[in-house]
């Protein structure tokens, strides 16, 4: 090995005379077939195998390491881990790419044809569960001990599938034919208790103890994903847990000959980890998440405890010195009633002093101003499926609220606006209340987001404890989302300014200097040029449309949401559409909109919205009269796989939320990171992205935060714009007949209900101008060919704040306090 080599493999071990031989033997010994036999997903397998070889070394070193010095750990609670794939990510990060595509291209196979047997890992619906993939890739790479806790759905995010235009949900099964990766520890099972009743128990000095009876176990098994560390170094877990029935509670009912009862246990308890709720932004309010949430919490919290004892036995006064529990969002916020429960009840503290350890243990991320999104439970279902809990919120209630009136004294209508406990025709449980109330530290996810939380959702508490809300802009990970999503650009820049950018992402900032540089330009340009083509090719094959890589490409990629106003991006397609049919000779640079997005299964107007981009892309794409100057392509079942494909391949990222709706945005980072060019509101990270990148970089149009809160204090009038602006109401008009939907007129009425009779809520219309505007600037941009050029490499050298590292580095310091422990070799 040349010192080259060495300088970005140290993990690297193995060369790939070694790896192919382990690729063969896990073919022959672990797969039981041979080179001859062995399709595409064999290969895959045994790749993976050969490659978990490495991967389980480096995790055996890091665990020891981190015992061995008994490390303060993060343990990052999350519902959700989008980790899409693994075997590129790894390999990657090892060092080990080069020496596995070497190896299997002597065997006469390909490693791109071997990666596209691996299902993604979609253990989540969007932005949030990627955060949180992208932040446990980070924090393996600066070697911080850390463990991220989860469940281990058995399905996914549902796959998507186009038919005549619309959405259909189909099941998704990541495991049906084994994951390699992932390794049981049947050795760490814990146990869970649900539903039942209390016990008081009244002792002999007077005090009181309670005792919860359940009705019901289950049994959460862990299983392990390794997380590597750029570099390979630290191997870090994503621990999930599965539920299984306990077994000896039905024990006695199968042996009565109750053979189908117990199976029916059985089915109840493993149904609590079998599906993710694929709704992104809005709580579910089901009894079944509010299980799945206790489930994993509980469970994590005792995994927690157990190693804690092994090492500090029954003193407690360790515990917040060693353990920081980070809340994403309040999908976990059960642990914090779960963590006092077992001070109180098992470990048998009193109330102060568990409170005491609880508030220096969590810290918790808000992720969303949007109502809908907000969890509240009822008090009723909360005390069914889990009644300690319940009589332990009212009394942390209990304790706030005499907090709250020595700070206001008398006011009820503060006490009723800060209480966990909202009062009403139903009683519900404000879990970020008690997130904020039960944590030392709450972060919104970028600058204006954070600001918001203050001054709009949590003003009171920001005056009751100064300090406590603060703000970490969120991050990517730039190692899957440049350097081993764009080969091609990242050799490009290695070779500019060396090979430590995916560890020190301001070193892009060396590329600035050549923005005007015409070689390099050509360079960047030609890359970009090259990643479309491979785009188109996937377009074709997986929509049959064919697109022209020298239009921009103009992308869309997000969870469909009426925030999000993917209607605002449609309505703006038809009108540069009917001015193509009103004047051929309409002016414009050729441009392909391409769109990815999930609509959540029973959000009709956002199915509606995916239905309607995909009627009028059938209409254009067909109409010779736009003389290939427009194409809208709708790529079906987005997922991280996907994004890996579009992201490297695009011009012009659409970021164009209402503004103060979208909390920050990461796809936003991911795009311009790959030299897109953002057209975007002053919403979430768009902002800190144009600081970055500069106003002359990035097309900002629309309201902001204050013009929004304006119109609607003002009373906002959608029918104003429709009545004031001809090209919106001929849009809208548009559809209504049924121009798009031959036969059927009136099939996309209801986006036109909803901007019009239905208040556009989100002031599409009110933007629709601006954003028009916004767009006449990006094609004559373009056009610039030179220009266009420096303006993305600018992109790509200034997001060097925008790496996870950098946010992971603000918690650690900030928030979290922890110490990196370097691995021993
Ligand atoms: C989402 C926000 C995004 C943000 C991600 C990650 C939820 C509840 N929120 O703007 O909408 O980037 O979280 O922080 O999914």
């Amino acid at each position: 090995m040349n010192a080259k080599v060495m300088k970005t493999t140290p993990a690297a071990k193995i060369d790939k005379s070694e790896f192919k031989a382990a690729v063969v033997r896990h073919l022959h010994c672990t797969l039981g077939t041979d080179e001859n036999k062995a399709n595409n997903h064999a290969w895959w397998k045994a790749t993976c195998a050969a490659m978990q070889e490495q991967v389980l070394e480096g995790l055996r070193k890091t665990q020891k390491t981190h015992y061995m010095n008994d490390t303060r750990a993060v343990h990052y609670f999350s519902a959700e881990f989008l980790m899409g794939r693994l075997l590129s990510n790894n390999l990657q990060n090892f060092g080990l790419y080069e020496v596995a595509s070497g190896a299997l291209k002597e065997l006469g196979v390909e490693l791109a044809d071997v990666m596209e047997e691996e299902p993604d890992m979609a253990l989540g619906n969007g932005g949030l569960g990627r955060l949180a993939a992208c932040f446990i890739d980070s924090l393996a790479t600066m070697e911080l001990p850390a463990i991220g806790y989860g469940l281990h759905y058995e399905h996914g995010l549902f796959r998507q599938e186009i038919r005549s235009g619309a959405q259909i949900e189909r099941p998704d099964s990541w495991r049906d034919y084994g994951n390699p990766w992932e390794i049981c520890r049947p050795e760490s099972i814990q146990e869970v208790s649900l539903y039942g009743y209390v016990e008081t128990k009244y002792g002999e000095n007077g005090g009181i103890q309670k005792e919860w009876h359940p009705g019901m176990i289950v049994k959460g098994v862990p299983w392990d994903i390794p997380v590597v560390g750029y570099e390979g170094k630290t191997v870090n877990v994503l621990r999930l847990w599965q539920s299984e029935a306990s077994g000896y509670f039905n024990w006695d009912v199968f042996n009565a000959g109750g053979y189908v009862d117990a199976q029916r246990e059985n089915v109840q308890a493993e149904t609590i980890s079998k599906v993710l709720y694929p709704n992104d932004e809005t709580e579910a309010g089901k009894e079944l998440r509010l299980i799945q949430q206790y489930f994993f919490c509980s469970c994590s919290l005792k995994d927690i405890i157990r190693r804690y004892k092994r090492a500090h036995g029954d003193d407690w006064s360790r515990f917040p010195e060693q353990v920081v529990v980070q809340l994403n969002d309040t999908h976990p916020a059960i642990a914090i009633p779960e963590l006092m429960r077992i001070l109180l009840d098992r470990a048998e503290l009193d109330w102060d002093t568990a409170w005491g350890i609880c508030t220096k243990v969590f810290a918790y991320t808000n992720h969303t101003l949007l109502p809908e999104a907000l969890e509240k439970w009822p008090a009723r279902m909360i005390e069914k499926i889990l009644p300690r809990h319940l009589e332990i919120i009212y009394e942390i209630n209990h304790r706030f609220m005499s907090v709250v009136d020595k700070k206001w004294p008398g006011d009820n209508a503060v006490k009723a606006k800060l209480s966990i406990i909202e009062e009403g025709h139903e009683k519900m449980v404000r879990m970020g209340h008690l997130s904020v109330i039960g944590s030392f530290a709450v972060n919104g996810v970028a600058e204006i987001h954070s600001k918001l939380v203050k001054q709009n959702l949590f003003p009171e508490f920001d005056q009751l404890w100064p300090g406590k809300l603060t703000n970490v802009t969120n991050g990517i990970t730039p190692r899957r989302w440049l350097k081993a999503c764009n080969p091609k650009l990242s050799k490009l820049i290695d070779k500019k300014i060396g090979e430590d950018w995916p560890k020190d992402l301001y070193k892009l900032e060396g590329l600035a200097k050549l923005a005007d540089n015409k070689a390099f330009q050509k360079q960047f340009m030609q890359v970009k040029q090259e990643n479309k083509q491979l785009l188109a090719e996937e377009i074709k094959a997986s929509t049959g449309i064919d697109v022209d890589t020298k239009a921009i490409f103009d992308v869309q990629i997000k969870r469909l949401h009426e925030y999000k106003r993917q209607h605002l991006n449609l309505l703006h397609i038809m009108a540069l559409y009917r001015r193509l049919l009103e004047n051929p000779d309409y002016d414009m640079h050729p441009r392909v909109f391409i769109f990815g997005a999930k609509a959540a299964p029973g959000y009709k107007l956002a199915k509606d919205i995916i239905f309607a981009i995909n009627k009028v892309a059938d209409k254009v794409n067909n109409d010779p009269r736009v003389n290939g100057k427009l194409k809208v392509v709708f790529l079906p079942n987005y997922r991280v796989s996907l994004a890996e494909k579009m992201i490297p391949a695009s011009d012009v990222s659409e970021q164009i939320s209402t503004a103060g709706k979208e909390a920050s945005g990461t796809g936003n980072m991911k795009l311009a990171l790959n030299g897109a060019l953002t057209i975007g509101t002053l919403d979430g990270a768009n902002i800190e992205i144009a600081e970055e990148v500069g106003d002359d970089n990035i097309f900002i149009f629309g309201m902001t935060v204050e013009e929004v809160d304006a119109l609607r204090e003002k009373g906002y009038n959608p029918h104003d714009y429709y009545y004031r602006d001809a090209e919106i109401k001929a849009v809208l008009d548009w559809l209504e007949t049924d121009y798009f939907t031959p036969g059927s007129p009136g099939a996309l009425v209801s986006i036109k209900q909803s901007l019009l009779d239905g208040g556009d809520p989100y002031m599409v219309l009110a933007d629709f101008r601006a954003y028009s505007d916004a767009q006449l600037k990006v094609d004559e941009a373009y056009r610039d060919t030179a220009r266009w050029a420096k303006m993305a490499i600018i992109n790509t050298a200034k997001m060097g704040k925008f790496t996870s590292d950098r946010s992971i580095k603000d918690y650690v310091e900030r928030i979290w306090k922890l110490e990196s422990c370097p691995v021993e070799k």
